[in-house]
C-alpha cells in the first residue's frame, strides 16, 4: 500500500490522540483506509480496534446528511435545507431570549472538539449570546484532577512530562486507570518500565487486564482512594521516608497535611479500603526505594464527590517524597477525550476564558476582551457546572445548543437528564450521527469528522497536534465553524467567527497570550515540523515545555502547596436496602456514549451490550447464572443487563460499563452528588442492590 496519497492525521477518540494516515478511496460507504504512520512518536504506528475501523463512522451508511427539523405537524424529525435549520436555531434562541434574558439560553460543549471549535463554542456564547450558561463534558472527565493540580502545583496541566518518561522512571502507581482498555497503545510504556526493572503497583477494585500487569495490585473499596492514599503518606511518615529537604525548599503547608495523614493509621485504613496493612507497607518500599517514581490517576478516584481531595493526597505522597518538579519523577492525570487537555483550556468551562484564564479575573477579562474587540464588562460572569446546567433545563435555562456530547447517556442521573431535555422550549444539537440526544432536538446540525476538517488537538501530554483534512466530506454537511459563523451571522455578528481553522487557531494564539496555557508560539506549519508542541510556549522562538516544574512550581511563590484532607464517606454509602456497591466504566471496543463506535459492526461484535460483572459469591446468593439478567436498582432507578460473572471484582461491588442506551443504561443508576470544588459528579461509587429478573426470587447484596 503505497502511502503516497495518505495524508499524516490523528485518530478521532480518546487523548493519546494516536497518529495515522488516512487514504481515501472514494466512495461513500467506506471514504478512507488507515494507513499505519509510524513516525508519531506516542504511538509508533500502534491502533487499537477503534482507532482501526474510526473510517467506519464517515460512511454515508451511518452518518447524518442532511439537517433535520422537527415538524410541528408530525412531531417528527424531518429533512430541511439549510437555511431552514440555521433560521430555526437562531429564532428557537432569539425567542428564549428575549421572553427570559440571555442566561436562560445555555450552551453544552464537549471534549472531542477541537481547540479552534471550542475557543469558538465560548465566544460564541460569550459575545452572541451573552449567556454564562455554558459548559461542556470535560467537567464529567477530569475536573478533579484539574482542581487538584490548580491548588496544589498552580496550573493545570495533566501530564507534566511525556509519556515517553514513564519507562524512565523507577515505579509507576496507576490509581483507578484501566489503560490496557481504554488506551491500549500507551501499555508498551508500563511493559517498558518493567522491562527496564520498574515496579508498577495498579490500585483498582477489579483486576483488570492494566492490573494483571501489576507487581502490586491493591484493590480498595471503590470510594476510599483518599483513606488509601493518607494511609500511605501515614507510613511514610512514620517510616522516615519524608523528603525533608525537598520539602523545606520547595513546598508550603507540609505541617498541616502530615496532621492529617497522621490521623488515619494504617489499620484504620485497612477497615476502610480492605487493602492489608502489609500490602499498604510494600506500596510505600516499591514506590520510596525506586530512585525515582510517578502516580498516575485517572478516573477511578477522581470521579468521585471528594476526587479534588483524593488527587489532592496522592499529590501529597508525591511531594512529601520529594516526586515532583524534578526529572522522571512527578504526579500526573491520564486525560480521557481526544482534545480533553485543550477542550479545558480555551473557554469552553463555565468559569474560563481562553489561555485557561479565569473569568472573574478583571486582566484577563480586559486581555480577551481586547482581543475580541468588545468592553471587558459585556463579558457575562461564570455559569453552572455541566450537572447543574443540565438539572436547571426547562426551569432557569429553556433553550439549549449542544455541540460534542450525549448526555442522554453519559450524564449521571440520565433518566431525569433525558427528562428535562424534553421539557426544554428549543433544543438544537450538531453532531454527525444521530445520538440519544439528537434525537430529542428541533433541529439537528450535520456537521463534518475528523477527516474531513482542520483542527488542533492537545492530547494528554500537553502536546499541541494537527489534524489535516483528508477527506471531502459529502455535500450536506458543514463544519461547526461553518455552523456558528452563519448561527453568530443570523445574530448580528457578521465579523469575529471565521471559518477558516488557521485563522481562528491564529486569534486564539493572540488570545492565549501570556495565559497560563500560552499558545502564542505554536503555529500550524511548527506542529508539522516538531511532531507536536508542549505548551506553554510562549513566542515563537520558545522551543515549547515537555517537562513542568523543574525549576519552580507555577504558584506565585514557586513553590507546590501541601494541601490538609481527610478521607470522608462517599455520598452515598451501602445500607440494608441497597447494600451493594456500583462502579462504572470502559470496555476497550466502544467509546464513551457510544454514540459513534455502536455504529461500526466489528466493535459491536467484539461489545454487543451492556453487563453486570459480578463476583461468583453474589452471584450465588442471587441466584443467577452467566448471562442471565440481573436487575440493579438504585434510588435513581432500574438497569437490567446479562450478568458476566467473575472472580476479577471485590464481592461487595459490581460494575457495569456506561456505552448504551435503553435498559442497560448504566447512568440511570448513577448519582448526581458533586465533589465541591470540581462539580464532579459521582460516577464511581453508589449503593444499589441486586434483583434477579425472574420473580419469587429474593433480594440479594
Ligand atoms: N475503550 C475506551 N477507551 C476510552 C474511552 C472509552 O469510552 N472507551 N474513553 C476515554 C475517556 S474520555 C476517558 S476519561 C478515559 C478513561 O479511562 P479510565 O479511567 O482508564 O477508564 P474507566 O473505565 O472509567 O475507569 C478506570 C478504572 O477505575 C476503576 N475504578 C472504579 N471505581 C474506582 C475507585 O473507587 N477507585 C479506583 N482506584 N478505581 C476505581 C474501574 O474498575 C476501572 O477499571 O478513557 C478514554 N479511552
Ligand atoms: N457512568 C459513567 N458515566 C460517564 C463516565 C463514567 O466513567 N461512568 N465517564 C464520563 C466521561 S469521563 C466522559 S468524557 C463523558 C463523555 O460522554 P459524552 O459527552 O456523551 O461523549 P461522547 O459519547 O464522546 O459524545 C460525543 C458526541 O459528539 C459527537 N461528536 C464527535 N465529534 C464531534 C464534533 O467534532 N462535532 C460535533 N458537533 N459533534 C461531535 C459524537 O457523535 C457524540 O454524539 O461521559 C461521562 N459519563
Ligand atoms: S488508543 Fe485512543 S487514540 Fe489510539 S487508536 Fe485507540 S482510541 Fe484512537
Ligand atoms: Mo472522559
Amino acid at each position: 500500500m503505497s502511502d503516497a496519497t495518505a495524508v499524516p492525521t490523528h485518530c478521532p477518540y480518546c487523548s493519546l490522540q494516536c497518529g495515522m494516515r488516512l487514504r481515501p478511496t472514494g466512495t461513500a460507504e467506506l471514504p478512507a483506509e488507515v494507513v499505519e504512520r509510524t513516525d508519531f512518536p506516542v504511538n509508533r504506528g500502534a491502533l487499537c480496534g477503534k482507532g482501526r475501523t474510526a473510517p467506519s463512522v464517515l460512511s454515508s451508511r451511518v452518518r447524518l446528511t442532511e439537517p433535520l427539523v422537527r415538524s410541528p405537524d408530525s412531531g417528527a424529525l424531518e429533512p430541511a435545507s439549510w437555511e431552514e435549520a440555521l433560521s430555526a436555531v437562531a429564532e428557537g434562541l432569539s425567542r428564549t431570549r428575549a421572553a427570559h434574558g440571555p442566561d436562560a439560553v445555555g450552551v453544552f460543549g464537549g471534549g472531542g472538539l477541537t481547540n479552534e471549535k471550542a475557543y469558538t463554542l465560548g465566544k460564541f456564547a460569550r459575545l452572541v449570546l451573552a449567556t454564562s450558561q455554558i459548559d461542556y463534558n470535560g467537567r464529567f472527565c477530569m475536573s478533579s484532577a484539574a482542581a487538584a493540580h490548580q491548588r496544589a502545583f498552580g496550573l493545570d496541566r495533566g501530564l507534566p512530562f511525556p509519556l515517553e518518561d514513564i519507562p524512565r522512571t523507577g515505579c509507576v502507581i496507576l490509581v483507578g486507570s484501566n489503560l490496557a482498555e481504554t488506551m491500549p497503545p500507551a501499555l508498551r510504556y508500563l511493559t517498558e518500565l518493567k522491562e527496564n526493572g520498574g515496579k508498577l503497583i495498579v490500585v483498582d477494585p477489579r483486576r483488570t487486564r492494566t492490573a494483571e500487569q501489576a507487581d502490586l495490585h491493591l484493590a480498595p473499596r471503590p470510594g476510599t482512594d483518599l483513606a488509601l492514599a493518607l494511609g500511605l503518606l501515614h507510613l511514610v511518615v512514620a517510616e522516615g521516608r519524608v523528603d525533608e529537604e525537598f520539602v523545606a525548599e520547595r513546598t508550603t503547608g507540609w505541617e498541616a497535611a502530615r496532621a492529617g495523614a497522621m490521623a488515619h493509621w494504617p489499620e484504620h485504613v485497612e477497615r476502610i479500603t480492605g487493602v492489608p496493612v502489609p500490602r499498604l507497607r510494600e506500596a510505600v518500599a516499591m514506590f520510596c526505594d525506586a530512585g525515582n517514581s510517578m502516580v498516575l490517576t485517572a478516573r477511578g478516584p477522581e470521579q468521585q464527590s471528594k476526587g479534588t481531595d483524593t488527587v489532592g493526597a496522592w499529590i501529597n505522597l508525591c511531594l512529601a517524597t520529594g516526586r515532583a518538579g524534578r526529572p522522571l519523577s512527578g504526579y500526573g492525570c491520564l486525560t480521557g477525550q481526544g482534545n480533553g487537555q485543550g477542550g479545558r483550556e480555551h473557554g469552553q468551562k463555565a468559569d474560563q476564558l481562553p489561555g485557561y484564564r479565569k473569568l472573574d479575573d478583571p486582566a484577563a477579562r480586559a486581555h480577551v476582551a481586547g482581543v475580541w474587540g468588545v468592553a471587558p464588562e459585556t463579558l457575562p460572569g461564570p455559569g453552572r457546572s455541566a450537572y447543574e446546567l443540565l438539572d436547571a433545563l426547562g426551569g432557569e435555562v429553556r433553550s439549549l445548543l449542544l455541540m460534542g456530547s450525549n448526555p442522554v447517556v453519559s450524564a449521571p442521573h440520565a433518566a431525569h437528564v433525558e427528562e428535562r431535555l424534553r421539557s426544554l422550549d428549543f433544543l438544537a444539537v450538531a453532531d454527525v450521527v444521530l445520538s440519544e440526544t439528537a434525537a430529542l432536538a428541533d433541529v439537528v446540525l450535520p456537521v463534518t469528522q475528523w477527516a474531513e476538517e482542520t483542527g488542533t488537538m492537545t492530547n494528554l501530554e500537553g502536546r499541541v497536534l494537527l489534524r489535516r483534512r483528508a477527506l471531502t466530506p459529502p455535500p450536506g454537511v458543514r463544519t461547526d465553524l461553518e455552523v456558528l459563523h452563519a448561527l453568530a451571522g443570523l445574530l448580528g455578528w457578521e465579523k469575529g467567527f471565521p471559518t477558516d481553522p488557521e485563522e481562528v487557531f491564529e486569534e486564539l494564539r493572540r488570545a492565549s497570550a501570556g495565559g497560563p496555557a500560552d499558545y502564542s508560539g505554536i503555529s500550524y506549519r511548527r506542529i508539522e515540523e516538531e511532531q507536536g508542541v508542549f505548551w506553554p510556549c510562549p513566542g515563537e522562538g520558545h522551543a515549547g515545555t515537555p517537562r513542568l516544574f523543574l525549576d519552580r512550581f507555577a504558584t506565585a511563590d514557586g513553590r507546590a502547596r501541601f494541601v490538609p484532607v481527610t478521607h470522608r464517606q462517599a455520598a452515598e454509602e451501602t445500607d440494608a436496602e441497597y447494600p451493594v456497591v456500583l462502579t462504572t466504566g470502559r470496555v476497550v471496543s466502544q467509546y464513551q456514549s457510544g454514540a459513534q463506535t455502536r455504529r461500526v459492526a466489528e466493535l459491536n461484535a467484539a461489545a454487543p451490550g451492556p453487563f453486570v460483572e459480578l463476583h461468583p459469591r453474589l452471584a450465588e446468593r442471587l441466584g443467577v447464572a452467566e448471562g442471565e439478567p440481573v436487575a440493579v436498582v438504585s434510588r435513581r432507578g432500574r438497569a437490567v443487563a446479562p450478568a458476566r460473572i467473575t472472580g476479577a471484582i471485590r464481592p461487595d461491588t459490581v460494575f457495569m460499563p456506561f456505552h448504551w442506551y435503553g435498559e442497560g443504561r448504566a447512568n440511570t443508576l448513577v448519582n448526581p452528588a458533586l465533589d465541591p470544588v470540581s462539580r464532579m459528579p459521582e460516577f464511581k461509587v453508589c449503593a444499589v442492590r441486586l434483583e434477579p429478573v425472574a420473580d419469587g426470587r429474593a433480594t440479594a447484596g
